[in-house]
């Protein structure tokens, strides 16, 4: 029967796993950080760096909110399915599961230690060298290869069964696309941009192109998406990267994944504005995320361009199809990423890249341009031909917010 783990069941789960030695020592510690579930790492304390597990448990509900908020067992099973697939594109970007227990909706996985949330790294101007190739062809794989331009018809419909993830897809929903837009009692923000939210709220033109894009993630079924790729869901060193957490993942718009990854870095990237406050340091730092985020975005394109010339399906034409293609997903993703921008400001989930902020003032300074910079790439994402057009609309955003 299912129950959640305490730190104590964590530990006598796992020494029945097999997976340790039957009088090995055992210790527990609770890292849960992010939103949603349990996280336990259970490890020999003689040898706590090569012989530990982690221990992860789903909620009937989102930990961070209580059971006002239920989310369903099933995002285990299908995050653990994700993490299979995703290492059969990419073995070396992604966490080993050692097991997967339905019944307690629980994975045994590596300890990525002593890698670190990429969200913390940025937030203290660390600079990882490989992460925009890792992540450019993480999402160039896993995209490609889940998709129609790779899979036989039939496959892709049982993709499609397989990942899908009702309960879910519908917090995206809502969080991302519908709640900022309206008056919702989740919603919170800094009581100090109160009327920039209101405008926002209020501007009908956004909450048609929103709509527009909310359209796109519930219907266009185009790939397995990992479906919250933000910068808390990489854990990374300077040696190397890996991509957690997929259990948001569906089949949906490619355009989803890259905005989501894209819109963090601009996060980043602003909340430089006060993490870096010596102004060479900011500059050089922010120069180093704008970098990373056109880097991620040409080895994808590059990386999925060669899958399609060499892997793609003879039924689907290359060029001028493909060019097109490419140039309308760069398109979506700059919506796609202006809606999480927005949404980490004005809705329930927000971010520490904004959040370690302390004085609520600098902190609005910093919120006032996500938005504006979130709005921005919905609105004129139509005239979006490259990375560096999305860099000048955040550059704009600041100069425009410091300016008034
Ligand atoms: C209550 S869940 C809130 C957010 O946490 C996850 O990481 C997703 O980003 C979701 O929107
Ligand atoms: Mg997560």
């Amino acid at each position: 029967m299912y129950r959640p783990f305490q730190l104590e069941d964590a530990k006598a789960y796992v020494r029945q796993s097999s997976l340790f030695a039957p009088d090995e020592p055992l210790e527990a510690q609770d890292l849960a950080d992010g939103n949603v579930n349990y996280v336990y790492r259970v490890y020999n304390p003689a040898r706590p760096d090569d012989r530990s597990v982690i221990v992860k448990q789903a909620l009937p509900y989102a930990r961070i909110v209580g059971e006002s908020f239920p989310m369903p067992l099933d995002r285990a099973r299908i995050e653990s399915r994700a993490l299979e697939v995703e290492k059969t594109y990419c073995p070396d970007l992604v966490p080993r599961v050692y097991r997967y227990d339905p019944e307690m909706a629980l994975t045994l996985m590596e300890d990525l230690r002593p890698r670190i949330i990429m969200r913390a790294g940025l937030i203290h101007q660390v600079r990882y060298p490989r992460f925009a190739q890792d992540l450019g062809r993480f999402m160039a794989r896993t995209l490609f290869f889940t998709s129609d331009l790779s899979l036989d018809s039939d496959a892709k419909k049982r993709q499609v069964v397989e990942f899908t993830n009702p309960g879910l897809c519908k917090v995206t929903e809502d969080l991302v696309f519908t709640h900022p837009l309206v008056d919702h009692p989740g919603n919170r923000w800094n009581p100090l941009i109160e009327g920039d939210v209101r405008r926002l709220q209020k501007d009908e033109l956004l909450r048609a192109e929103v709509a527009d894009l909310k359209m796109a993630f519930m219907t266009r079924a185009e790939a397995l998406l990992h479906a919250d790729l933000h910068t808390g869901s990489i854990m990374i060193s300077e040696q190397d990267t890996k991509v957690i957490d997929p259990e948001f993942a569906f089949v949906g718009p490619m355009s989803f994944d890259i905005g989501t990854l894209l819109g963090n870095l601009a996060l980043a990237w602003i909340a430089q504005e006060f993490h870096a406050d010596d102004p060479e340091r900011r500059r050089s730092y922010r120069q180093w995320i704008e970098g990373a985020m056109r880097e991620v975005w040409e080895t994808f394109s590059r990386e999925f361009t060669a899958l399609w010339e060499e892997r793609a399906h003879p039924e689907w034409p290359r060029r001028p199809y493909r060019d097109t293609f490419l140039a309308r997903l760069l398109q979506e993703s700059a919506g796609m990423g202006g809606a999480e921008l927005i949404r980490r400001v004005v809705g329930l989930a927000h971010v520490m890249d904004l959040e370690s902020i302390p004085d609520g003032e600098r902190r609005a300074v910093a919120e006032r341009m996500a938005i504006s910079a979130g709005r921005t790439w919905i609105m004129e994402r139509r005239g979006v031909h490259s990375v560096d057009d999305l860099v000048a609309l955040v550059r704009t955003a600041r100069d425009t917010v410091l300016a008034a």
